[in-house]
């Protein structure tokens, strides 16, 4: 593993000439920082401030909003606008494309509070962006990328004080907070090869609504490997990262409620699957969908695509994803 003794922004700057990293990046990647030290301020004082509870709305998913949904949201936004770098934002909090500055040379995606039920509990929490970058040259291509075509996609566990990046071909990384609020010490991730440490991660509670190969797999497989689940993607797929296995959440198709099923899954692709995909392959792992096709390759159509999930270790997404793609 490498270690850099020296600041988040110190850390950047070095990679920019490596790897063609733009001063607009780092003034980007500050006002993420900015936002998710903001959060986490919110969210730790949320307790006493009576902000832990529900807002009173229903998002464009369909759920309750909390409150502190709603407060990730806006400081987000605040954020991001203020940097004067992102054109177009795309939000779980938003039906809308969210219009930021016209000259922004940045997609941002992102999820500000991910991991809902535990924000009654002041448990950890996940704010997971992707960054796309918009095409400056030639005509505008849109802002629905696939996550290959991603720059760089990052994850704050909150209240945690850990933050991880991935940047594209070159790896992905996790700072530690200081007692300045700043992100110091770059570890480089590898996800380990050696399968002791491996955990799976699902909803066990659903099991029996997955397809009938998902649990076999299951059933073939679960005695292997410890099996930990927070509930929050951030917080799961951060300790895939450093002990391997498999964080997934499959298609819901065998319910006992019919209209409960969830045959496209549950997660979003843009601000969810993608961003977690995308760490984990530069973290050396995989993530496929239900067909298991690569989330990185999948076209989004729509911002708030929702996909099946499977993502850690190669070897069990791979394994996992031959099964997927047999025909029944
Ligand atoms: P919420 O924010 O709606 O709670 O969803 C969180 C999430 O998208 C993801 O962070 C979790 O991994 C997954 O859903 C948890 O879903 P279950 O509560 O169905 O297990």
């Amino acid at each position: 593993m490498i270690r850099f003794e020296q600041t988040f922004m110190n850390f950047l700057l070095q990679h920019q000439e490596r790897h063609n990293r733009t001063y607009h990046f780092l003034i980007l990647m500050d006002a993420m920082i900015s936002a998710a030290n903001h959060i986490q301020h919110y969210y730790l004082t949320g307790a006493l401030k009576g902000n832990l509870g529900l807002a009173g709305d229903i998002n464009v998913q369909g759920e309750d909003v909390m409150r502190m949904d709603q407060i990730a949201q806006e400081i987000t936004i605040h954020y991001l606008k203020a940097s004067g770098r992102v054109i177009h934002a795309i939000s779980e909090e938003s039906d809308e494309i969210i219009l930021l500055n016209p000259d922004g040379r940045y997609f941002v995606y992102f999820d500000p509070l991910d991991g809902s039920s535990n924000i009654p509990h002041g448990l950890p929490v996940g704010f997971l962006f992707g960054i796309a970058k918009r095409n400056l040259e030639g005509p505008e291509d849109g802002h629905l990328r696939a996550g290959r075509d991603y720059i760089a996609a990052g994850m704050f566990v909150i209240p945690t004080g850990t933050f991880t990046l991935g940047l594209k071909d070159a790896g992905t990384w996790r700072f530690h907070i200081d007692e300045t609020m700043t992100f110091v010490r770059p570890t480089r991730m590898t996800l380990p090869a050696e399968t002791k440490t491996w955990e799976l991660s699902f909803n066990a509670s659903n099991r029996r609504t997955y397809a009938e190969r998902v649990q076999e797999w299951i059933e073939e497989n679960e005695s292997k490997y410890a099996f930990r689940y927070l509930g929050a993607l951030a917080g799961d797929f951060h300790r895939i990262l450093s002990n391997g296995g498999m964080f997934m959440y499959p298609a819901i198709v065998n319910h006992p409620n019919p209209k409960k099923n969830r045959p496209e899954g549950k997660l979003r692709l843009m601000y969810e699957g993608a961003v977690v995909a995308f760490m984990c392959r530069e973290a050396g792992g995989a993530a496929v969908n239900e067909a298991g096709i690569p989330i990185l390759e999948i076209q989004p159509e729509k911002h708030h695509q929702r996909t099946a999930l499977y993502v850690g270790s190669k070897g069990l997404v791979e394994d996992i994803a031959k099964i997927l793609r047999e025909k029944r």
